[in-house]
């Protein structure tokens, strides 16, 4: 029998981000304790803000449970997975790195919901999936995308501002509900999510190929952007188009997150052509 070593895969990497693209202005001032307590209010909140920050979505064994999954992955105990894309800042020292060391130079897992229940368990969590479905007005859901974002102490990489639309192929218009959990405490040390509250009501934000696929840093410089620090088991509803973004982790701490995506059932996607004439900045005489 032949065996082939899984290909390592890392990210692109790019510079340090300017400290004054992540200075938020306020931390978040609304959240809910559980995913029971949405109603009709918090659906008309996120509707009006473009995000729902809820404090104890997960129970400490549903999150550790997840953890555990996540992990297992990382340490290839799933021979058939090889969705890992490591830092490109760990690059010469991943063949130096014990299995166990690795955890600490992944940058992002993805595509794992059908080799991993621990994390599925979360991605079609029943109260989570009731909750998709009033914020996609009674639609049933489908679920997109899943990934982890790991961001490691020290190396994990900034994910420049950008608008999660501007990555799929839906027609605009299509309700996306973008949810990311805290696996770890996510702090303003170790890279939690940041966001512009009501911006998604501005429609399509031009992106560049830049750091990442990313908003232009002069059109966040200088706007009011809000920090939502989560413990482990928080999480973020947030609109498809709501622009967010996130600091490298220059701490010490880990801040491993999930982040699933979900459409209503059934839509048909657009073309990339499609996409690219909202969120590209070709014929618009923009730059950055
Ligand atoms: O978890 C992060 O650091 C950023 C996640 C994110 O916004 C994304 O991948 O679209």
């Amino acid at each position: 029998m032949s065996t082939t070593a899984p290909t390592v895969e890392f990210d692109h990497g790019a510079e340090l981000h300017a400290p004054e693209l992540y200075q938020p202005q306020d931390v978040l001032a609304h959240s809910v304790a559980t995913l029971d307590d949405i109603g009709p209010s918090e659906v008309a909140f996120y509707r009006e803000h473009g995000y729902l920050a809820v404090r104890e979505a997960f129970t400490p064994a549903e999150t550790q449970a997840a953890i555990e999954g996540l992990v297992d992955l990382i340490m290839g105990k799933v021979p058939a997975f090889n969705g890992i894309t490591f830092e490109a800042a760990a690059r010469e020292i991943l063949p130096t790195l014990s299995l166990e060391q690795r955890q600490d130079a992944v940058r992002k897992v993805w595509y794992f919901v059908s080799h991993e229940a621990r994390l599925r368990a979360i991605s079609d969590h029943p109260k989570l999936r009731a909750v998709i479905r009033m914020l996609l007005g009674g639609c049933e859901s489908e679920m997109f995308q899943d990934m982890a974002l790991i961001k490691p102490p020290r190396l994990g990489r900034e994910k420049p501002w950008h608008q999660d639309h501007a990555y799929f192929d839906y027609p605009l218009g299509t309700p996306v509900v973008g949810v990311w959990i805290a696996l770890d405490a996510a702090t303003l040390e170790n890279g939690c999510m940041q966001l512009l509250p009501g911006r998604h009501r501005e429609g399509p934000i031009v992106h560049f190929k830049r750091r990442d696929w990313q908003i232009c840093d002069k059109v966040i410089l200088g706007t009011r952007s809000v920090a939502a620090p989560l413990p482990p088991g928080g999480l973020l509803l947030f609109d498809g188009l709501l622009p967010h973004g996130t600091p490298h982790n220059s701490s010490t701490h880990r801040r491993r997150a999930l982040q699933f995506h979900y459409a209503p059932a059934g839509i048909t996607k657009t073309t990339e052509e499609e996409r690219m004439r909202h969120f590209g900045s070709e014929g618009k005489g923009v730059t950055c």
